[in-house]
């Protein structure tokens, strides 16, 4: 059967391209029978963001030609408290924590550093910023927008499947949240990713890599911020542009 994309995003003070502030973001992949019910739920999406009242909404379909890449999602998933009691000596504040983490999955403390200086540098940001994980180097040429990952989505109610086993609340933003970890992190060229949101009432953020799986990590910023952060930390050897157009075009749904 075919499959389409839905591709929605939503900004205040006009469009993205007029220099408007992105306030939601979201994409779902569905056959042409759901089409209706899944623009309805990004409708919502946009509508009910808490950054408040969108004055400018683009909803895009788009059927998808490319064969889909089935992915699974990453292997290990866990609340750090659970890897704080486990380690002990991470008893410390989320990014702390987060930092942490990606040292132990081997980016240089100031690689961190710097990638962290350089999302700082904008006050919204739509998409992905791409850092060498050995020099600390920004990657894509694409600015304040970044690189957005696009064309992915649970395969049917493997999600739900997914949050009953591991006693996870089936809530939509981790259903997003871990379907672009997958999708990012079964890249080999991702060595790390690192997310906290731009809603300022979400203060959970997360760590991911196949190393160690996807670590949600609490309080990782102050209630209240609108800045959110995406990372990937890239190996810089791998050819970017095929890299940015995994991330930007190839479907891949989530199985589990
Ligand atoms: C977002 O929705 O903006 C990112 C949320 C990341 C954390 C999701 C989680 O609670 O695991």
């Amino acid at each position: 059967d075919k499959l389409y994309n839905l591709r929605m995003r939503a900004a205040q003070g006009g469009s993205h391209e007029q220099g408007g502030t992105h306030i939601s973001g979201g994409e779902r992949i569905t056959c042409f029978s759901n089409i209706q019910q899944v623009a309805m739920y990004l409708l919502e999406k946009g509508l009910t963001h808490c950054k408040g009242r969108p004055d400018f909404m683009q909803i895009q379909l788009e059927s998808i030609p490319e064969s889909v890449t089935y992915v699974q999602p990453l292997e290990r998933w866990a609340n750090v408290e659970r890897f704080v009691k486990e380690g002990d000596t991470f008893l410390k504040e989320g990014k702390t924590v987060a930092f942490q983490l990606l040292e132990i999955i081997g980016i240089p403390k100031k690689v961190i550093d710097r990638a962290v200086e350089i999302v700082s540098q904008y006050s919204s940001m739509r998409g992905a910023v791409l850092i060498d994980a050995h020099s600390g180097k920004r990657l894509d040429d694409r600015g304040e927008k970044g690189v957005r990952v696009s064309r992915l989505d649970w395969l049917g109610n493997d999600f739900e499947k997914w949050a009953r086993y591991y006693h996870v609340s089936a809530n939509s933003r981790i259903r997003e949240a871990l379907a672009l970890a997958a999708k990012v992190n079964n890249h080999p060229a991702t060595i790390a990713e690192l997310c906290w949101s731009d809603d300022p009432d979400y203060t959970t953020g997360y760590v991911a890599s196949r190393k160690m799986g996807y670590q949600r990590i609490e309080n990782i910023k102050t209630y209240g911020d609108e800045r959110g952060c995406r990372i990937f930390f890239v190996d810089g050897q791998k050819d970017i542009r095929s890299y940015i157009n995994y991330l930007e075009n190839q479907p891949v749904l989530i199985t589990w």
